[in-house]
């Protein structure tokens, strides 16, 4: 199956019954309110290069943003601090992010979350986020191999990380490390490995992924200076240093 097929499916779903009433009646009350916006107002793909070395992982679509625009992280004031660092970081050519036409290409990176639809109060429950995490799943084994570094904005796109790479082969430490900004856990492919003969010969190109922390881009962090413009920068920055490697 290839990217294209799984996001066909994904915006189809209606697993969530909670979810798909918010995201449609945030759609329909925009709709009769500005007659002519057209809004998405369903499950919202990953955006990006299908082949990234760096994926970062957000929390779930905004109700005003991905929601309307169709597009994770458009249209709205998280997309515009996060797009802006992509561009200064070389990461995107341009650093704005207004609409799915608007032209923005990612090179090297894609962005994506663990919960497709708009939660209310940006909430997702446990359950919904269980319901979500096989897209996330499918879509980082689609991505494939290359994927060097993953970027976790906020707790919730930390733990769904760790927890699709784990069962996708990762070895993740116990305890799992928790969430912090400027958190780094390097992860390498758990297996047989215990042959000193493969072990030896697999060791120096054997590739590890690396899970970076970074406080999410909501205007909560960034109105109040949690997090900056220059922390995002230093956090892509670290990512296309270890994404070379
Ligand atoms: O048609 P397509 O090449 O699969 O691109 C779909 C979509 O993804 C388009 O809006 C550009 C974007 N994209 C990107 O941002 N970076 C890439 O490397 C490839 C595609
Ligand atoms: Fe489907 Fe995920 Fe949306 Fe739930 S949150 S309805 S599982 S796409």
């Amino acid at each position: 199956p290839s990217m294209t097929a799984l996001d066909a499916h994904l915006v189809g779903c209606r697993a969530c019954p909670r979810l798909v009433a918010w995201r449609e009646d945030v759609a329909r009350e925009r709709r009769a309110a500005f007659r002519d916006e057209d809004y998405w107002g369903r499950p919202v793909p990953g955006f990006g290069d299908p082949a990234a070395r760096v994926v970062v992982v957000g929390l779930a679509p905004a109700a005003h943003g991905a929601n309307r625009t169709g597009r994770m992280f458009t249209g709205d004031r998280s997309g515009d601090f996060l797009f802006a660092a992509m561009h200064r970081t070389g990461f995107a050519n341009q650093p704005t992010s207004v609409a799915a036409d608007d032209g923005l290409e990612l090179r090297g990176i894609r962005v994506t979350a663990p919960v497709r639809c708009a939660p209310p109060a940006n909430k997702p429950t446990p359950e919904e986020r269980r319901r979500c995490a096989p897209y996330l799943a499918r879509e980082l084994e689609l991505v494939g191999s290359g994927v060097r570094v993953a970027v976790a904005l906020g707790g919730i796109g930390w733990q769904a990380l760790l927890t699709t790479l784990a069962e996708q082969g990762w070895e993740v430490p116990r305890p799992r490390p928790a969430f912090a900004h400027g958190a780094e856990v390097t992860l390498a492919r758990s297996g047989p490995g215990d042959d000193g003969v493969t072990e030896a010969a697999g060791a120096a190109a054997a590739p590890t992924l690396t899970v970076l922390g970074c406080f999410h881009v909501s205007q909560q962090n960034t109105f109040t200076g949690r997090l900056t413009p220059p922390m995002l920068d230093a956090v892509l920055l670290r990512a296309r240093e270890l994404a070379r490697g």
